[in-house]
């Protein structure tokens, strides 16, 4: 389920464009001017992304590396993700389905099974384990669906969004019905914020490739361009990405990367400095802007803290009716089984 599909840090500074107000008006006008406007068959690298190679070179990126890159076949305009992502409403998301029973059993069970990792993300940043996994669960389902999507065509699309060409394509992608159920108003802001932060995403999406030796071509993730257990927008595994395992790169398909990550993501939004529901909700709400995310994460982050302190209780009574007198109190999360 992928973050929910527009989870995932949608926060972005939108840089401002200039867009048309009626959608409508605007395709119709393009339609005039580039009939015929390209085909599915001509989405091929070129010429669409010769000017944004440019633009990645300009500004620090290997040339040998950015063309080698482009030249790739794999490597193609993807209109009809970026239209996906237009026509999608989150309000209408089924967001009860984490806070059913086999849910929560299945996030408790994850905590037992990533103890380690989630204690010394709790100790260094302050982050309850429930919480932590309460997002990765609402994220990717606790990283069983991390997206299918080639993020770099996704990225690159998104960085050349503002090509009236591209813009084109987009808007022919969605069907009569998708213009119906939003206003052009809202199809286009939709568009306009995800345009605004294409080409710092791809450029950031390149730089921790090299950083941490990935093949950018190898990488799938969300159709908001977001990858990983936790979903990270690229520009935000360079701010608040952590390496949890300690092999000396980051890499959110792997567990203890992705528990560091987010630990660290809340702890720089100020985490341990907010208290109570209100304040800390307002802190989730950096994750991702939807109120209805928020109040999922906080609701099945209480009930695992919930059932740890049952199952705490229960085992201290178990150790008093063994050894009465004898049990000493015990942490909020049962402790490791022996191996
Ligand atoms: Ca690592």
């Amino acid at each position: 389920m992928c973050c929910t599909g527009a989870s995932s840090f949608a926060k972005t500074d939108a840089r401002k464009l200039p867009f048309p107000r009626s959608l409508g008006m605007f395709a119709i006008a393009l339609g005039l001017i580039l009939s015929p406007s390209p085909g599915a068959d001509a989405l091929g690298a070129s010429p669409f992304f010769a000017k944004l190679q440019e633009r990645l070179v300009a500004d620090g990126l290997e040339a040998q590396f950015v063309q080698t890159l482009y030249d790739n076949p794999l490597v193609k305009l993807e209109p009809e993700i970026l239209a996906a992502n237009l026509k999608r409403s989150e309000a209408v998301l089924n967001y009860d389905q984490f806070l059913t029973p086999t849910a929560v059993g299945r996030a408790a069970r994850y905590v037992e099974q990533h103890r380690s990792a989630l204690e010394g993300a709790q100790r260094r940043n302050g982050v309850p384990p429930g919480v932590i996994v309460a997002i990765l669960m609402v994220e990717t389902s606790l990283g069983e669906q991390t997206g299918r999507f080639p993020i770099f065509n996704v990225l690159s699309t998104m960085a050349v969004g503002d090509d009236p060409q591209v813009q084109t394509l987009v808007l022919e992608s969605l069907s009569p019905e998708d213009r119906k159920q939003q206003t052009d108003e809202v199809i286009s802001q939709r568009l306009e914020r995800r345009i605004a932060r294409g080409y710092q995403e791809l450029k950031a999406f390149l730089e921790y490739a090299r950083r941490n030796q990935v093949d950018p071509l190898a990488v799938r993730g969300s159709s908001e361009g977001a990858i990983g257990i936790p979903q990270f927008l690229p520009s935000n595994i360079g701010l608040y990405g952590k390496d949890g395992d300690g092999d000396g790169t980051v890499d959110l398909f792997k567990h203890d990367d992705a528990i560091a990550s987010v630990a660290s993501f809340l702890d720089m939004h100020q985490w341990r400095q907010a208290h109570g529901a209100k304040a800390k909700k307002r802190v989730l709400l950096h994750y991702n802007r939807s109120k209805y995310y928020v109040d999922t994460v906080y609701a099945l982050a209480k009930r695992l803290k919930n059932r740890a302190v049952a199952e705490n209780g229960s085992q201290q009574r178990r150790a008093e009716a063994a050894s009465p007198g004898q049990a000493e109190s015990i942490s909020a999360i049962p402790p490791s089984p022996q191996h």
